[in-house]
């Protein structure tokens, strides 16, 4: 890897003029090429006995034929017959009539020379412009021509240009497009017969998807596709369930019927059947796919990243470094594809190493109306597909009431996905043939759209009644599939009476052999995360080993002498390099790790250093890939939080054998990912029993560098935290950090942590760890006891606290000479280690008071977290003090002051209220 690593091919527009001159010959005209065009119109001219004039029309009709061509080619899918409903009013552009390119009255019937291009030598205008109108004006309109890369664009154009270019099905093909179309149709109908009144957020209006998705199976299975995964909003997700995703009919019915997903006794909150997941596996002509649906929460769009994520996970487990695969399918509405950003963010994963996927499959929905809001107020660009120009993903606009062309776009999607391995789009236009959902009432809000609706006839009637008319099915043959189709539903729906879900499906595959943690929250769950001495030698020998052909930086250099002088005396292990031994010792054990985020390689505070950079060569050398076998990734993560954060939620959720990690770059930077924290990390196993072993690392603490970059907002995460959801920790010390990270892979089972990584701490003297720390039976520790603390009988004042306020603590307590207060960490704040709190409250029989000191404003950091369990415990300890004390910030809306002199001054003061040894604000008040 060099400096400059290669980005997406498609960011190349430096290509040969003589390969751009092959693709253009008599296809794109450039001004050699229309020179070459022209020129060879005026041989053929000579050739035919024409006037020197004549010579001269000829060169000029053939320049113009040329432009003709090109505007077609650029701006025929405005033209193109897209709306179903025929609403939109879109008149043809002038530059595509041949007037405007000067031809009128005879010269619209005169042959002109055309050199190859639409495969012709030479037609007439009108002959050309009918071509043209066929190939780009018809049921689909293809955006292409912002492509830079010239192979995709003559790969498309072949596919859509020509003579002859035409959708071609068989009848047979025709026919199970058709029983496709049906039963999506009768699928809406049953249910809304069954269960009037329920909503079920139809696809009415837009059931040409569903032989269109068939289409990606099938041919996605020939182009060497095993696996897809689909994620989706609510419109049509039922349909796509039984009618795509081949989920049980019955099971669908008993969940409408009421019942659980899953088997009662998993518990879990579960979830409405619209948001619910699933996966099965789908054979055609003996080529099986399988597909899974990820469980997706009502906020829009929010599942793009966790798709792509899970994928590409999927895709390094197979060792897959094309991503042909694993195919990620993302169906959304018009609306929030135009709307939401993480669209425009999971775009932009699309060419970047790391990140990428081989191309995701986008199919938009477009039924022209999001809720009641009509597109002109909903988005400010012409199509709601826009935001995929960005990229340069090629656009296929479709007309949905044409179920062959939606599957012939389908077709060419997948074929195109697997042949360049980057996104396309297709944009199906439809219409919603009920409200936004089946309760609501359209005509409030678009009463002529939904006049024109009632009269519109369905899919199946408009396609049956064209293949009718071309002898491909004979008539009543739909009243037939329908039958069928009813009494297979009224079986199911019967069979729906007694159904019940045999098991959950969540340990199983790359979950096997990983279950829920058995034991109860408060009770400890820890396990011995120490190495043998031997193997942090040998992971350090590595870390600080310098290849001789890699020129480190200077100031890098010292950092590694210093990293050796760590492990040869055994003493002052930094933050760091607790890490990297982390990383490394689970490498060695055979578990992945892959870190990701912001600047991650070099790490914000220049602390990390996991990756050196040659100052000669600008190559990358990373030491924690010499290790093995497991592999080691550490990603420069695109400047996004929201899309980042999902994808590597959704890659912990395929892969819970590799240490997935997000760090921000700055803890309050997370707050933008805060859809994913609150609606994946937080709920996710108790809606869909999906866990995850994510790792957040968020910098926090409070240094004086003002409101945005001193609080990682631990309150926020503590206010989510309930049926042992996730963790929460803030460690202080380099080995338990080590410790917590190992934990993580070392448990039977899977929960989220998140961390409040310090920055101060990086480098603090007295945050530094010994090798024996790691060692031996070493472990996590949620409770730390003060190092140099009082005899428990001479204990009278208790301060608690956790992250790096801690050192401040003790030093100035011992600065003071303070013998009676002692200072413990709780390092682990959810699961609350309550019970190893009581133990030590027990033996602490003489004291008064027991505080909790904290940075952060009262309102905010962990007051209100810790306030219940820690009074509970002293309830339990029956000692004197029976509520503990704050000591902290007023409660404030900003976080933290930006004034280096107000910041100072407060953290004395709160440092010294804690210790009880002002005699400023007392915090007996503040705790009133
Ligand atoms: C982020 C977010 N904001 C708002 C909503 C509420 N909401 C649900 S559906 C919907 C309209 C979606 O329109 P569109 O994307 O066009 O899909 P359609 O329902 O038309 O299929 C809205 C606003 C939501 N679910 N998520």
């Amino acid at each position: 890897m060099t400096e400059r690593e290669p980005g997406p091919s498609w960011a190349r527009d430096n290509w040969p003029l003589d390969e751009l001159d092959e693709l253009n010959a008599g296809l794109d005209p450039t001004r050699m090429t229309i020179e070459k065009v022209a020129a060879e119109a005026r041989e053929t001219a000579v050739a035919s006995g024409a006037s020197a004039a004549e010579v001269e029309r000829a060169a000029n009709d053939s320049i113009c034929a040329m432009m003709l061509i090109r505007t077609y080619r650029v701006r025929g899918h405005l033209a193109a017959d897209l709306d179903p409903l025929g609403l939109v009013q879109r008149e043809m552009p002038a530059d595509l009539t041949p007037e405007f390119h000067g031809f009128t009255g005879d010269a619209l019937d005169r042959p002109v020379w055309l050199g190859g291009a639409l495969g012709l030598e030479q037609a007439s205008v009108r002959e050309v412009v009918e071509i043209l109108r066929r190939n780009y004006c018809g049921k689909v309109g293809l955006e292409y021509m912002h492509i830079n890369d010239l192979e995709e664009r003559r790969f498309l154009q072949e596919r859509m240009e020509g003579k002859d270019a035409e959708i071609v099905f068989t009848p047979e093909g025709k026919q199970s497009i058709l029983t496709k179309v049906v039963q999506a149709e009768q699928w809406e109908k049953f249910l809304a017969r069954k269960y009037v009144g329920t909503k079920r957020f139809g696809l009415d209006g837009g059931e040409s998807m569903v032989p269109a998705l068939e289409a990606v199976i099938k041919y996605g299975g020939q182009y060497g596709v095993v696996s897809m995964v689909v994620g989706m909003a609510h419109r049509g997700r039922l349909n796509v369930l039984a009618n795509v995703m081949a989920k049980p009919y019955r099971a669908i019915f008993s969940e409408f019927a009421g019942g659980s997903a899953n088997p009662e006794d998993v518990g879990g909150s579960g979830d409405v059947k619209y948001h619910l997941g699933t996966s099965s596996d789908r054979e055609f002509d003996g080529i099986k796919v399988h597909l899974s649906l990820v469980p997706n929460p009502s906020h829009l769009e929010a599942v793009d990243p966790v798709v792509l994520g899970k994928v590409r996970a999927q895709q390094i487990s197979r060792g897959d470094i094309e991503g042909d695969s694993v195919l990620p399918v993302l169906l959304h509405g018009d609306a929030a594809f135009a709307g939401q950003g993480i669209v425009s963010e999971c775009f932009g994963f699309s060419g970047i190493p790391g990140y990428n996927t081989g191309g995701c499959l986008h199919f938009v929905i477009n039924n022209q109306v999001g809720f009641t809001t009509s597109p002109q107020f909903g988005r400010s660009s012409p199509y709601p597909s826009d935001v995929a120009k960005a990229v340069q993903a090629p656009i296929l606009h479709v007309n949905g009431d044409d179920p062959e062309a939606v599957t012939f776009a389908c077709k060419l999607a997948i074929e195109y996905r697997q042949k360049f391995n980057r996104d396309i789009v297709i944009d199906m236009w439809c219409y919603r043939r009920f409200g936004h959902n089946e309760g609501d009432e359209p005509s409030f809000t678009q009463p002529l759209m939904y006049a024109s609706i009632r009269q519109h006839p369905p899919i199946s009637a408009l396609y049956a009644a064209r293949l009718e008319e071309q002898g491909v099915i004979e008539k009543g043959w739909v009243d037939g599939e329908v039958a069928a189709f009813t009494t297979l539903l009224e079986g199911e729906f019967e069979a729906a009476r007694s159904y019940l879900p045999n098991k959950a499906d969540w340990f199983e595959g790359a979950w096997s052999g990983l279950g829920r943690p058995d034991e109860a929250i408060t009770e400890r769950r820890n396990v011995t995360t120490g190495v043998p001495e031997e193997t942090v030698r040998e992971i350090g020998a590595i870390l600080t080993n310098v290849p001789p052909d890699v020129a480190v930086h200077k100031t890098l250099l010292r950092i590694i002498e210093a990293k050796r002088a760590m492990f040869e005396s055994g003493e002052g292990l930094d933050w760091a390099t607790a890490e990297a031994l982390a990383f490394g010792t689970l490498l060695r054990e055979g578990h992945p790790v892959r870190l990701s985020g912001q600047d991650s390689g070099r790490g914000t505070f220049s602390q990390r250093h996991s990756v050196w950079v040659d100052q000669n060569k600008g190559a990358k050398y990373i030491p924690l890939t010499q290790i093995g076998p497991a592999r080691f990734e550490v990603r420069d993560s695109p400047l996004s939080e929201f899309g980042v954060l999902g994808f590597e939620y959704g890659w912990s959720l395929a892969d819970p054998q590799t240490l997935v990690l997000w760090e921000a770059q700055f803890g309050d930077f997370v707050n933008g990912a805060q859809v994913i924290i609150d609606q994946f990390i937080a709920a996710g196993e108790a809606k869909w029993l999906r866990a995850s072993g994510l790792v957040l690392l968020l910098p926090h603490g409070y240094e004086g560098q003002g409101p945005e970059h001193s609080s990682a907002r631990p309150e926020r995460f503590l206010q989510l935290c309930a049926d042992d959801n996730m963790q929460v920790a803030n460690c202080t010390t380099p080995a338990n950090y080590f410790h917590i990270l190992r934990r993580q892979m070392h448990r039977d089972f899977r929960k989220p942590l998140v961390i409040m990584t310090p920055k101060s701490l990086l480098r603090h003297k007295s945050a530094v760890s010994r090798l024996a720390d790691f060692t031996g039976e070493s472990h996590f520790m949620r409770i730390l006891s003060d190092p140099s603390p009082p005899a428990d009988a001479d204990v009278k004042r208790l301060v608690l606290c956790t992250g790096k306020l801690a050192y401040e603590l003790i030093e100035a307590r011992d600065k003071a000479g303070d013998a009676e207060t002692s200072i413990v960490r709780i390092e682990q704040l959810y699961p609350f280690p309550g019970e190893a709190l009581l133990a030590r409250l027990k033996r602490m029989t003489n004291l008064e008071d027991v505080v909790w000191a904290q940075e952060e404003p009262k309102n905010q950091g962990y007051w209100t977290h810790v306030e219940p369990r820690i009074e509970r415990r002293l309830g339990e300890a029956d000692l004197k003090p029976k509520r503990p004390i704050y000591a902290g910030r007023e409660p404030a809306a900003s976080p933290a002051t930006g004034l280096a002199k107000r910041h100072a001054a407060e953290q004395a003061a709160l440092i010294a209220d804690a210790l009880g040894h002002s005699n400023a604000p007392s915090a007996q008040r503040k705790a009133s």
